[in-house]
């Protein structure tokens, strides 16, 4: 293995600029002459609004501007995934208008914009501002929305976007009628709010001499935003608008869509006449970025006298929201119900999801999307059956595993795995997490009177999003490709234009190391250039753990099409037949011969073509191509959580984390176990500190770090982490995604670990985040219940 190629744990190369302060992020870019934005929000979860006076506010110091939704009369925000009710039609998709027009539906919307010379005249402006609300009764539960009394739109009846199955229903009731045993079980996945590093900003500008709008913004994928913006808001052609996605510091999702001061800025540049920047405020990030989960589930789980799972059957209200956000709809259905079979056998499945408008932020993919959703239900579920049952835990998974030769392995939920060794990684994570250890561990708590569970948790999901083919037929309004140009520069050195996007991955690292494998290049002769829509032909950008399976796939076929090329040129410059040339370790030679040229020879030929034949070589070496995988990849593994818990005051001490996970061929195996850490931390997160609540009236009661409370280092501890691979059966580098493997897997092994600990005091379900309140409430609950 090379120091510098696949397999090696090459420190990150973007680090530098980041540890030493100049990273360029949306917000370090100034432009001459800019202004700056200020967003008016609305106080109010549904109102409506009777009148809007800027008179004053224009009249401010520094008051460039003010626009309201009658000024910006624009094409709606898109959805980009049309999903079809149970009876065929297509969904409910009201309209998502960058500026209020005429109502607003959740804390947080958008009323006006100030534009000023400074950020604080621009806020002091928006002050001055009149609006006369008339305030609407809010509906933020879901149960009470399918009611009705109350619409979030005035044409969605019941405020249902849809209502959705998968699988045969009477076949699962029948399975489930017939079965030995049935756990039930109403799950909450509790709603999370993103809270990237880095908040959301954006600086839209016009060239009035060439016609070109740019925008600079916090984005995964730029090329998604110029045309969801281009084509759908604000119809401008893509030649004509450039998007920038720099330095990006962190999305977990919630930096896929396209938000409404993104069209704002870039709608409002050429009526000023001067740039216009935005960035929000930590407390608008709250209210505003898409949030995250929020599913309420009703679970079925048939079993026969041994264990073996019968049917699954699953009911779903997912919350949308106010509006619906870029790839909302798509989450609690192909995102999600196609994960229920989890990496069992089951043989039958239902899934029933209804997606439902309420006024609150609105919700879409945060880091796993649909798949921790479909994983917590799965393994809180098994859990629960193995309790009922007195069937060891290891024992029902293994029971009920899609055995290693069973792959290609077509579940009844659509999807069809390639590859998986769920044995493997069970078998791992049991070992280096000590269980055979743990009923001695337990004693020792016991002796200080604490309480100590253990929580596994073996799951699979589907990443690598793609292909277009299957999207394209299951609703998306997109193609899931990835482009990759490879553009060799006259004296050898490699840059390389790649559609994903990194905003934490380490793409400038990993890519860089495919191409030092492949081409036997030094890292100092690599750059990788992404976000600039400008300079990267297409793409479709970084999410659902994509980059490497499909992105660096992409680029692997585009180093192939360099290769061949440089063949070519070689075979013509050492005069010998094509299919004599052999390509090793960064040189060309003529098998049997010692005729050899260095890549960096071939590459300079080709910019110096004196005498190649006119014909049949062209100048040049750069190649460009897309990938369109053939499937999804299917990362899976088993997650193993301890937990010491206090019976005096509920808190709970996260003492084991053990990850064995699979994700195909690791090209950088220190970024694996960083992407593991960081996805192991939103998990634990998830299970045990963040909720967002809102009361009633749809005002957000966790809108701050005062009440939300995001992990610290102190709250975890030192991560078990480790690989067992099976290989991608369908890309050339045999990678399946790692960048969700950590919060899909970690939150049901966390709560099953606090619902081992007290279930000796008769608890079966703790509640996520299981706060020490939640925790100290279940055990008095339990004492009162045994008295
Ligand atoms: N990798 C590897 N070997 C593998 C798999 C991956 O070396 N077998 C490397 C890749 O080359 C890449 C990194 O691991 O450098 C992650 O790769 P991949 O799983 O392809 O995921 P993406 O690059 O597509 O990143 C998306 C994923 C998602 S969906 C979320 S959400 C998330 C995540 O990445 N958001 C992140 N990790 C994040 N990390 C940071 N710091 N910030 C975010 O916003």
């Amino acid at each position: 293995m090379s120091e510098t190629g696949i397999g090696a744990s090459v420190k990150r190369l973007e680090d530098y600029r980041f540890l030493t302060g100049r990273g360029t992020y949306t917000d370090d870019i100034n432009q001459p002459g800019q202004t700056f934005a200020y967003i008016l929000r609305s106080p109010h979860a549904h109102a409506k609004i009777n009148s809007i006076d800027t008179a004053a506010a224009s009249a401010a110091p520094g008051v460039v501007a003010i626009f309201t939704g009658a000024d910006m009369e624009v094409g709606s925000l898109p959805c980009g995934w049309q999903i079809h009710n149970k009876d065929g039609s297509p969904m409910a998709e009201p309209g998502h208008p960058p500026l209020a027009q005429g109502k607003v539906r959740h804390v947080g919307d958008q009323v006006a914009v100030v534009i000023a010379e400074t950020l604080a005249q621009a806020r002091s402006a928006a002050e001055l501002i009149e609006v006369d609300y008339s305030e609407l009764p809010a509906v933020v539960d879901m149960n009470k929305a399918l009611d009705g009394g109350t619409l979030v739109h005035d044409d969605v009846a019941n405020n249902l976007c849809y209502d959705w199955e998968l699988g045969d229903e009477s076949e699962v009731d029948n399975a489930i009628a017939g079965a030995h045993h049935v756990t039930e079980i109403d799950i909450v996945n509790n709603r999370l709010v993103p809270n990237a590093m880095e908040p959301r900003a954006a600086i839209g500008s016009f060239d009035k001499a060439t016609g070109e709008y740019t925008l600079y913004t916090t984005s995964q994928n730029p090329h998604v935003i110029r045309l969801l913006m281009g084509a759908f808001v604000l119809q401008i052609p893509e030649h004509k608008l450039r998007i920038v996605a720099p330095d990006v510091g962190g999305g977990f999702g919630s930096k896929i869509y396209h938000y409404a001061e993104e069209a704002i800025v870039t709608w409002a540049a050429p009526k000023v006449g001067r740039p216009i920047k935005w960035t929000a405020e930590r407390s608008e990030s709250f209210i505003t970025d898409a949030h995250g989960r929020d599913h309420i589930t009703n679970v079925k789980l048939a079993l026969d006298e041994n264990g073996k799972f019968l049917a699954l059957k699953v009911n779903t209200k997912a919350n949308m929201g106010a509006y619906l956000s870029t790839f909302a709809t798509c989450v609690p259905t192909y995102l999600y119900a196609t994960l229920l079979a989890g990496v069992y056998t089951t043989p039958v499945i239902y899934a029933g999801v209804k997606a439902i408008f309420t006024n609150t932020t609105p919700v879409d993919a945060y880091r796993g999307a649909g798949r921790p959703e479909a994983s917590y239900l799965i393994e809180r579920v098994v859990d629960r059956a193995a309790r009922e049952m007195g069937i060891p835990q290891d024992e029902i998974r293994r029971k009920n595993f899609i055995p290693r030769d069973a792959f290609p392995y077509q579940t009844p939920v659509a999807l069809q795995y390639d590859s998986g060794d769920y044995e493997a990684t069970l078998n791992s994570a049991m070992k280096q997490a000590d269980v055979a250890g743990f009923a001695a561990r337990k004693a020792a708590s016991e002796a200080k009177g604490k309480l100590r569970g253990l929580g596994y948790s073996t799951y699979v999901e589907a990443c690598g999003i793609a292909p277009s083919a299957v999207v394209g037929s299951l609703g998306a309004r997109a193609g899931l490709f990835e482009s990759a140009n490879v553009r060799v520069n006259p004296t050898g050195s490699v840059t390389v234009f790649t559609g994903s996007h990194s905003h934490g991955q380490g793409h400038e690292t990993t890519f860089a190391q495919l191409v030092s494998e492949t081409l036997g290049l030094p890292l100092d002769q690599i750059e990788i250039s992404h976000g600039d829509t400008n300079k990267v032909a297409f793409g479709m950008g970084t999410y659902g753990s994509r980059s490497l399976a499909v992105g660096g796939e992409a680029l692997m076929k585009a180093m192939n099409k360099i290769i061949d090329k440089s063949k070519k040129i070689a075979a013509h410059v050492l005069e010998a037949s094509e299919a004599d040339i052999e390509f090793k370790d960064g040189k060309f030679t003529v098998a049997g011969t010692d005729k050899e040229m260095a890549f960096g020879e071939v590459a300079l030929t080709a910019y110096v073509p004196h005498n190649f034949p006119h014909e049949t070589l062209e100048p040049g070496l750069e190649e460009q191509a897309f990938y369109d995988p053939m499937n999804f990849t299917y990362p899976g593994g088993c997650h193993i959580v301890e937990v010491e818990v206090d019976p005096d005051t509920g808190v709970v001490k996260i003492d084991r984390v053990t990850a064995s996970d699979d994700v195909g061929r690791v090209i950088n195996p220190m970024i694996v176990a960083g992407q593991t850490h960081g996805g192991l931390a939103q998990g634990i997160g998830q299970a045990l500190l963040e909720g967002c609540v809102y009361d009633e009236n749809g005002q957000l009661l966790t809108g701050s770090y005062m009440d939300y409370a995001m992990p610290r280092a102190d709250d975890l501890p030192n991560f078990t982490c480790s690989n067992e691979t099976t290989l991608c059966a369908h890309n050339s580098l045999g990678v399946k995604g790692v960048g969700e493997t950590g919060a899909i897997g970690s939150p049901p092994a966390v709560i099953n670990a606090i619902v081992d600990a007290l279930s000796g005091m008769g608890v079966t379900d703790i509640s996520m985040p299981a706060t020490p309140q939640k925790v100290w409430q279940a055990i008095q609950g339990a004492k009162a219940a045994a008295e």
